[in-house]
């Protein structure tokens, strides 16, 4: 392959920019200096990129080669791969695509594909993936996000479109100048305020969170962690029990409501419901009066503290931000329209650093940063097959095809998948219940993944396809939600084999004879100068003056556009007019209680919000399980990716994830700092290093989630000896209004590991066997 190698250069990254050097073949990827907080996870890019986990090349599993499709005797997951050359892939794709349209047609093809993948707008895997589908007609999608589906679905209902809602969150400017409270419910981490889908180029909300509060507001830490809170904020931190927040936000609707503290005229204007809404919270409709006794109860809280801060926040310009880890969760629809109640009734919705906000943190923009234009991206077609699935049910699917379930509102059935193909995410590190998740992908015929790692997720897979990093293509970066354009000229040669995806689907478009609607009959680099005519029209429209492409490249300097709303205030418009604004909920107006989520009749979202204890929480903990199991997302890494690199290795105890462990649950059990201990519960167990730390509440274990499954298949329990979450986590959702993963609802036990260490295997390649070219 022919193609440049720039010595000294930029790049994009979802966890921002970076400057690109090559210095003695060693590559260093560094923060950019317009970047007033950059990433140290840049840091993991050499390693992981050059690591003994980096895919060389082409592999097919053992018994798959032998056998073919459907039929082989193997078990994914266990078996070694053979390395093969990318003429033999082809092969065998080319046949096994032919094959499973003719007998089962496309609707047997899962490429949902869920997952993040790397920055760029051209060389984007799912999109590449989708589009090279769709040009053969269309396959099974998913349907939502691993991060916020509770919200996505449910807020249509009550406020209107969750996207929107970030889009125009409360900006932190607004708060700084007319705040006085915030809120927090999971804090608002600056350690996920790292990253956002495309990439952010400046990344400000530390310095946005110091200004308000030298701006003298005050911060309020509702969560298991104290360090949700930056620590010059001096917040308050009360740690209630996990998944108890919904108990406490009604606590405080029941106390503004007794105590007469509430709008009235303001839920009269604009919202629908209410009555409804008090009853419940008064006991009438079921007889549980939800005051601050009730919730201090369920939540740790305690009830003159939840009294004390609702009048708090009704004599204050109050802001009540919600992380969407609580939605995460079991019935994880629940605090979320608590969160809509308790800022209806403070009444303070539409003013300037009022209301309320979710998922600040959960992404580097929201309620920091905005785009003036739609950046380019590659368009994915016409996907011929309408079946679809909640983007948490995969199990689900695999395992039971051909069976109804309930999703919001409508009943749907399982199709029946005989082929699997994954670009760009990695299931084995997101899914619920890996165990369960191994099963259902013993079902397929035939599963691809292309990836540039051997991940979990690759290792059970039959046909692996190596493909470049973002540091070997040329592409064009810019935030999903930022105000800046990247260039990103390739920097160092593909590596090994590896091969744009790209590349592969032009191969295969070729090899299956099909006419050019995936490729358009056009390079790289005339796509690239596609997308950057179609940017440079609406920049021209919107009065910007873009330079030429080569240009661009060669400068290597990003450029900013103007920031739409850097004073946004969420539904501002509405408070001002709520006839002419009017939400799109069916009512036009907030919806307290939902005419229609109560027509669904599920007993798990009913019409209005409702306490439901969770299934697993410390509310239900048994001698057997005692501990809540909390897994956010990781400070070193995004996600999974880059597990090899070097700053996700350097905060590993012996080579396995930190477990965080309050002081009193280490004492009780023998264990002190830097111990490897075992995580366990019927579902599954992990090793990982204890962390002894009073900044985690007792009854709370912390593991962050992105540590490549790595099972003892010789071990009676599969045993992971990485520390990966989701061998304990359970495979049920939020509800079935919305299907959500609810990941943060598990309870688990923990011991000192006792006896011989086992090596981490992660990042080992599974190769036997290497075939000449
Ligand atoms: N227990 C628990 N589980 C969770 C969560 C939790 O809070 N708790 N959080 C959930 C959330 S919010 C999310 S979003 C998911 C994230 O889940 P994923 O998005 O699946 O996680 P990533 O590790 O980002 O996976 C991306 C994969 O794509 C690969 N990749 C990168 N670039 C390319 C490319 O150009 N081409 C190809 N083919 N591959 C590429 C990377 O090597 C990596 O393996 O995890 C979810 N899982
Ligand atoms: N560095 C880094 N940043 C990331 C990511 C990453 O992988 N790495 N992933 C990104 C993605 S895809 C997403 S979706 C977002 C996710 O953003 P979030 O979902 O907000 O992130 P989490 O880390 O899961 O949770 C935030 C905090 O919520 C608290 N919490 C959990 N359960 C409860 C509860 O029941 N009650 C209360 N009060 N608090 C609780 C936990 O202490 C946790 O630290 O993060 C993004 N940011
Ligand atoms: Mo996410």
């Amino acid at each position: 392959m022919s193609k440049t190698t720039v010595k000294n250069g930029i790049t994009a990254n979802h966890w921002g920019p970076g400057i690109v050097t090559v210095e003695n073949g060693q590559l260093k990827v560094q923060g950019h200096p317009d970047d007033p907080d950059p990433s140290k996870i840049n840091d993991n890019i050499p390693g992981a990129l050059s690591g003994q986990s980096r895919i060389r090349r082409p592999a097919v599993r053992e018994s798959y080669l032998r056998n073919g499709p459907g039929k082989t005797n193997g078990e994914r997951g266990k078996e070694h791969f053979v390395e093969v050359s990318w003429d033999k892939a082809f092969e065998l794709i080319t046949a096994e695509l032919q094959r499973v349209k003719t007998e089962y047609g496309n609707n047997a093809i899962f490429a949902g594909s869920y997952g993040w993948s790397s920055a760029g707008r051209f060389h984007h895997a799912q999109g590449q993936l989708k589009r090279f589908l769709n040009s053969i007609g269309g396959f099974v999608r998913s349907e939502g996000n691993y991060s916020y589906n509770a919200a996505i679905v449910l807020l249509p209902y009550i406020v209107g479109n969750f996207n929107q809602h970030i889009k125009q969150a409360t900006r932190w400017t607004t708060v700084k100048a007319e705040g006085e409270l915030v809120v927090m419910f999971g804090g608002i981490p600056l350690r996920n305020a790292q990253v956002s889908g495309g990439g952010i180029a400046q990344h400000k909300l530390r310095g946005d969170l110091l200004a308000c509060a030298e701006a003298g507001v005050e911060f309020i830490n509702f969560s298991p962690l104290k360090t949700d809170a930056l620590e010059e904020l001096n917040a308050e931190w009360l740690a209630p029990k996990p998944g108890s927040d919904t108990a406490i936000m009604m606590a405080l609707a029941h106390t503004l409501l007794t105590h007469d503290l509430y709008d009235k005229a303001f839920i009269e204007r604009y919202s629908v419901g209410f009555d409804k809404v008090a009853d419940y919270l008064l006991g009438k409709t079921d007889g549980v009066v939800k005051d601050a006794q009730w919730a201090a109860e369920l939540s740790d809280i305690p009830a003159e503290r939840l009294v004390a801060l609702a009048h708090e926040m009704t004599g204050k310009r109050t802001l009540i931000c919600t992380a969407v880890s609580l939605q995460r969760a079991d019935y994880g629809e629940q605090p979320l329209w608590m969160t809509v109640l308790l800022a209806t009734m403070l009444g303070q919705i539409g003013l300037p650093g009022g209301g309320f906000g979710m998922g600040y943190a959960a992404d580097a923009s929201i309620g920091v940063v905005d785009r003036p234009i739609h950046w380019p991206s590659l368009a994915q077609g016409q996907n011929d097959v309408s079946a679809f699935i909640p983007v948490a049910m995969v199990s689900d699917m695999l395992l039971n095809p051909g069976t109804r379930y309930q999703y919001n509102g409508k009943e749907l059935t399982f199709p029946n998948i005989k082929m699997v193909w994954w670009a760009g995410g990695n299931p084995f590190h997101h899914h619920q219940d890996l165990n369960r998740l191994r099963q259902a992908f013993q079902q397929p015929e035939t599963i691809i993944v292309n990836e540039i790692n051997w991940t979990a997720t690759a290792k059970h897979a039959d046909i692996v396809l190596p493909v470049s990093s973002s540091l070997e293509r040329n592409d064009i970066g810019a935030g999903t939600q930022d105000r800046a354009v990247i260039p990103m000229p390739q920097q160092i040669p593909a590596q090994f084999e590896s091969r744009t995806e790209y590349e592969i689907y032009c191969e295969l478009e070729k090899r299956l004879g099909l006419n050019t609607s995936f490729s358009n009959n056009m390079t790289e680099q005339q796509w690239l100068e596609k997308m950057w005519s179609n940017l440079k029209m609406k920049a021209d429209r919107a009065g910007y003056d873009l330079p030429e492409l080569d240009h661009f490249f060669q400068q290597g300097e990003i450029l900013y556009f103007d920031d739409p709303a850097p004073d946004a205030v969420y539904l501002e418009d509405f408070r001002k007019d709520p006839q002419a604004h009017a939400l799109k909920t069916p009512s036009g107006k907030i919806e307290l209680y939902s005419e229609t989520i109560a027509g669904f009749n599920y007993p798990d979202c009913p019409g209005h919000p409702t306490w439901i204890p969770p299934r697993e929480w410390l509310g239900a903990a048994s001698s057997e399980h005692p501990l809540h199991l909390i897994s956010g997302q990781p400070k070193t890494r995004l996600h999974s990716q880059l597990d090899e690199g070097a700053y996700s290795k350097s905060k590993k105890i012996k080579g396995r994830e930190p477990v965080l462990i309050h002081p009193d649950d280490a004492r009780s059990r023998g264990i002190s700092d830097g111990d490897i201990v075992v995580l366990h519960n019927q579902r599954g167990q992990c090793l990982a290093g204890a962390r002894v730390t009073d900044t985690v509440r007792p009854g709370v274990v912390f593991l962050w989630t992105g540590a490549w499954y790595d099972p003892d298949l010789n071990h009676s329990a599969h045993q992971d000896r990485h520390g990966n979450p989701n061998v304990l986590t359970h495979d049920y959702r939020t509800s079935r209004l919305s299907q959500g993963p609810a990941a943060q609802s598990a309870l688990v036990e923990l011991k000192r590991f006792e006896g011989e260490l086992p090596e981490v295997k992660a990042f080992e390649p599974p190769i036997s066997e290497s075939q000449d070219q």
